[in-house]
């Protein structure tokens, strides 16, 4: 993992926004699936597939990942679970538990121990209506965190709309940079994205904490989260990121308070349609609750006795081909995203996999992302 790679392999040589640059057009591969070594990415990434896979495994059922990923996740062909650190005040689910750094590292390692693949850590709670943090407060919650995540070993996510913080936790070997604003919220960030040269989560986001509930207006939700998410890569490529390095989440919750996120759950091959990997983050928010629906049996009971219903999320997630799910109870979405990937390994998803991957060919082809 470069976590300061020179200049010249910052921008991997694809031409800022050029359209070439999208995932697949120049070689038609699969959706998110690189075929090609990025340049700046060489050192521990395998171009090929890995020979224990390569046996068992079908290249076309992995589910898309981007590029520049750090081993051992560089090599994961199932989906990958992100366990996640707040270490804020006044997070809705895990809000105070981890705002000492003890706490919060041992909070991180029981994570690990329990199958994260990696562990996003953020400063700055998002639950609605939440008030924003300077960026002095959160760069001294996140760096501290990230920095003996890092010296543990760990792959690091830093969950940031703030440039500033984005910046200095790549600095600090984070390795992926997940921006619940898809760049909206800090001009600087895309700047900084294709700087840092690392993976790059693009969240589908209509404004702040304060604004968001108010903005959960959609007609065809699915397609308004697409077109949506379509212009925030745009801004994002024509800043320099790499096309194989964006991944798009649907930003359950965000903008979407309980029956606009049911759609997209159901329509993730839509958005996986648009070409890049997908990171979905249900864990534990309101529309898990059916105090909000018809089911009275899971009913009430709040954020943590939501861990059943997310990790049921995680599977249909990982069904779907999501490259990850990001998760507060790390063990049963560890367990569901295993259990997803052995049902795909010996069902018939295999071809609507397949599928799958070539009608995002052809339509990329047609120049259009949009399902
Ligand atoms: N949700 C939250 C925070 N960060 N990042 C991504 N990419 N996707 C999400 O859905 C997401 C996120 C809010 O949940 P939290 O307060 O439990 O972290």
């Amino acid at each position: 993992m470069l976590v300061n790679p020179p200049p010249e392999a910052r921008t991997r040589g694809l031409a800022p926004g050029s359209a070439a640059a999208w995932p697949g057009q120049a070689t038609g591969r699969a959706a998110g699936q690189p075929t090609e070594q990025p340049a700046g990415l060489a050192a521990g990434q395998p171009a090929e597939q890995p020979a224990e896979l390569a046996a068992g495994q079908p290249a076309e059922l992995a589910p898309g990942r981007p590029a520049g990923l750090p081993e051992p996740l560089a090599a994961l062909r199932r989906t990958a679970v992100m366990g996640i650190c707040n270490v804020t005040p006044d997070s809705f689910s895990d809000g105070g538990r981890h705002l000492e750094l003890a706490a919060a590292l041992d909070h991180c390692q029981q994570m690990l121990a329990q199958g994260a693949d990696l562990i996003d850590v953020g400063g700055e709670s998002t639950r609605p209506g939440a008030a924003r943090v300077s960026a002095d407060e959160e760069l001294g919650r996140v760096i501290p965190l990230v920095t003996d995540l890092v010296a543990l070993g760990a792959v690091v996510s830093v969950d940031t709309m703030r440039a500033a913080v984005a910046a200095a936790a790549v600095d600090a070997g984070a390795s992926v940079i997940n921006d619940v604003s898809g760049g909206l919220a800090d001009p600087a960030m895309a700047g900084v994205m294709a700087a840092a040269g690392v993976p790059v989560v693009l969240m589908h986001w209509r404004g702040h904490s304060d604004q968001m509930d108010g903005r959960d207006r959609y007609g065809d939700v699915v397609a308004e989260v697409a077109a949506e998410l379509e212009l925030r890569v745009e801004a994002t490529l024509a800043a320099g990121v790499a096309a194989e390095a964006v991944v798009l989440d649907p930003g359950l919750g965000f903008a979407k308070a309980g029956a606009s996120n049911w759609p997209l759950l159901a329509n993730l091959d839509r958005l996986s349609a648009l070409g890049f990997p997908l990171l979905i983050g249900a864990s534990r928010k309101r529309f898990l609750d059916p105090a909000r629906g018809p089911d009275p049996l899971l009913a009430g009971r709040g954020p943590a006795g939501r861990d059943a219903a997310t990790a049921a999320v995680s599977v249909l997630a990982a069904m779907a081909g999501a490259w990850c799910v990001r998760v507060h109870a790390v063990a049963a979405s560890a367990a569901a995203v295993r259990v997803a990937e052995l049902a795909q390994l010996a069902g018939p998803n295999r071809d609507r996999s397949s599928n799958r991957a070539r009608s995002a060919s052809n339509r990329r082809q047609d120049g259009s992302m949009m399902a």
